[in-house]
């Protein structure tokens, strides 16, 4: 059987999770990581050298990187929906995962979940974060440009290119920062909570790690 590691709380894992959710793939899954610790055992370490959350194990084939994990899964199980063998339209998905990966997941889950949400108040960097909070809201505006005629980010179906990207939303909406008006995007983030998947696995309160800057 399939087996997930990572505790609930990591994004990371969320994005993992909400793929498995998507194709109801049947798994196991283990917290792992933050208050759950586990990172370094010898075993864990023997899986993923890096020590760190979401690892997957598919029948013996060991897979760590949440993207990397996001490409076997669609690969493996999500041929026809969630994987092309056309490299043209793959790479219509894939480079909005690398995005977000790249320039979207630093500035907001780095510098405004980290920087804001996850340093204690004293410690905060305030010009830091608004900076942050300013480069999130330009990268907002643009997935809003994108959205503007279509439903998904590639189109008129959720693929893979939504999945990094929509994990952020529910944390960026949820937190006290500022926001740009972003009505597309909104919208987008409606249409993903409408999906059982997404409210289960990425909808998850993040209270546990407010001014925490331990893992
Ligand atoms: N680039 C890696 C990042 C993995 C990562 O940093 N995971 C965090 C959780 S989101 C982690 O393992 N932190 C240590 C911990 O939770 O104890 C990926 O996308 O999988």
């Amino acid at each position: 059987m399939l087996t997930v590691w990572g505790r609930r709380s990591s994004f990371n894992l969320q994005k993992v999770m909400w793929l498995v959710g998507e194709l109801a793939l049947a798994h196991r899954h283990i917290e792992a990581g933050g208050r759950f610790g586990g990172l370094d055992t010898p075993e864990f370490r023997a899986m993923n050298p890096h020590g760190r959350v979401p690892v997957i194990d598919d029948h013996g084939v060991i897979v760590w990187e949440s993207h990397t994990i996001l490409r076997y899964l669609a690969a493996q199980y999500g041929r026809g929906w969630f994987w092309s063998d056309d490299a043209g339209a793959r790479s219509q998905v894939e480079r909005w995962m690398d995005w977000s990966q790249t320039t979207l997941q630093p500035d907001f889950l780095m510098g405004v979940f980290w920087g804001f949400y996850r340093t204690p108040q004293p410690q905060r960097n305030w010009p830091a974060i608004r900076d942050k909070v300013a480069r999130c809201a330009r990268h907002f505006q643009l997935l809003d440009r994108m959205l503007a005629d279509r439903p998904f980010l590639a189109g008129n179906a959720l693929t893979l290119a939504d999945i990094p990207a929509g994990t952020s939303l529910y944390r960026y909406f949820e937190l006290d920062i500022e926001r740009p008006s972003i009505p597309n995007v909104e919208a987008w983030y409606q249409r993903l909570q409408d999906r059982p998947a997404y409210r289960a696995h990425v909808m998850v309160p993040f209270g546990e790690l407010s001014g925490r800057l331990d893992p």
